[in-house]
């Protein structure tokens, strides 16, 4: 025989749970949605421990690798100042993490998958640049796999 009371808190239960189910399914479909739609595309795959930088848009591409000597980079990712930028990132080898901490941009950059994610440059001045650093601890050299994104 059930009573009232459980009747109420199994329904309040159920009611509960297919609240957040039904919240937490359109969140994850809001999470995937572009920002706004981009105006440049990039392939970003990283390697062990380089960014490669593809643009389709001209066909060029650029291994971009630190050198800690000089404490420099021989290229980065450009992109133009107010551009909604669209990163196409995989790994080629393990997996390592596609981050510019100053624009809140953090993907994973994963072997046999694409993730993408879509941000904004800042209005800044050209020459701005921004920190492109791997956060995901990737092997012997982790600590030299960073890049720049300019303003260009
Ligand atoms: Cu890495």
């Amino acid at each position: 025989m059930v009573n009232k009371l459980e009747l109420v808190w199994t329904l309040a239960t159920v009611a509960l749970i297919t609240g957040v189910a039904v919240y937490s399914t359109i969140l994850v479909y809001h999470l995937d949605a572009l920002p706004a739609s981009p105006t440049e595309y990039v392939d970003v795959t990283g390697h062990q421990w380089y960014w490669e930088f593809y643009y389709p848009a001209n066909g060029t591409t650029c291994n971009s690798t630190y050198d800690p000597t000089t404490n420099s980079v021989n290229c980065g990712l450009y992109a133009p100042p107010g551009a909604v930028v669209q990163v196409n990132v995989t790994g080629a080898d393990v997996i390592h993490s596609f981050n510019i901490p100053q624009l809140g941009v953090r993907i994973d950059a994963i072997p046999g998958r694409m993730n993408y994610f879509a941000f904004s440059v800042p209005n800044v001045s050209p020459g701005t640049s921004y920190l492109i650093q791997c956060t995901e601890f990737c092997g012997t050299f982790h600590g030299t796999m960073r890049s720049f994104l300019e303003v260009s």
